[in-house]
């Protein structure tokens, strides 16, 4: 058996799983895009199919929830995050700006605040193929950042704006109280047990645990079938 991170348990299959809770996947647009703003001298949008140009890139890799469940051995393929950022963000920077942080947007209006050095790890991907086919609507179809270690809230599915900024974007950040109680770690590394902004990962274990049931259920509900 291989070793999971601390306080991770395997699950079967991979369930669908997130803050969008019994929410139906949202549609996919004719002709998806991938919009970029923030500290760019003018937006820009890229269109998927833009894409191919970019070295086609495969990872197999464990996927992490912060509640605690761990679904291994899943196969990716899309094209490399570093690789997206070189060719369409850094190109549209304003003159001599320093990037530390990046906004990710999904068409459900869900969002990750990951910073930049993270994002351009090896690894992290957008990927348009999970297991050998296109991603469907549970797991976040058209595209989604796969940031494998990481814990999963900062894989955003249904990836639709990318926004670019040299500051932490406070004004992103969690401000409902259900956010500031679930207020993720800036990092969330998961091998360092990253989970919580304040609060050490292990002592959080037992409480997030207790959310997997009702979310995955609540998660299954929205789900779209087969
Ligand atoms: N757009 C969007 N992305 C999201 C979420 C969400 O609710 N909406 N939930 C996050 C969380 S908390 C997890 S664990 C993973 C779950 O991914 P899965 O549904 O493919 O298992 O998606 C992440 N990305
Ligand atoms: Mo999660």
């Amino acid at each position: 058996m291989k070793t999971l991170p601390p306080g991770q348990r395997r699950v079967d299959g991979f369930p669908r799983f997130g803050t969008h809770l019994q929410q139906p996947p949202p549609p996919v647009p004719d002709d998806p895009v991938i919009a970029i703003s923030g500290v760019v001298r003018e937006p820009v949008e890229v269109r998927l199919g833009e894409l191919s140009a970019l070295p086609h890139r495969e990872v197999l890799a464990d996927f992490h929830c912060v509640a605690g469940w761990t679904a291994t051995d899943l196969r990716w393929e899309g094209v490399r995050f570093a690789d997206f950022y070189r060719r369409f963000v850094e190109p549209a920077l304003e003159p001599g700006v320093t990037v530390t942080h990046l906004v990710f947007e999904g068409l459900d209006g869900a969002a990750s605040v990951v910073e930049l050095q993270d994002a351009l790890a090896d690894d992290v991907m957008l990927a348009q193929r999970l297991n050998g086919r296109p991603l469907d609507g549970n797991h976040g179809a058209p595209i989604r950042l796969v940031s494998p270690a990481q814990y999963g809230y900062m894989s955003i599915k249904h990836l639709c704006a990318v926004e670019v900024c040299s500051a932490l974007p406070a004004h992103r950040l969690g401000t409902k109280i259900f956010d500031r109680l679930l207020e993720g770690h800036p990092r969330a590394r998961v091998w360092q047990e990253e989970r919580h902004g304040r609060i050490a990962g292990r002592l959080v274990r037992p409480f997030y645990r207790a959310l997997i049931g009702p979310i995955r259920r609540l998660s299954a509900k929205g789900a779209q079938g087969e």
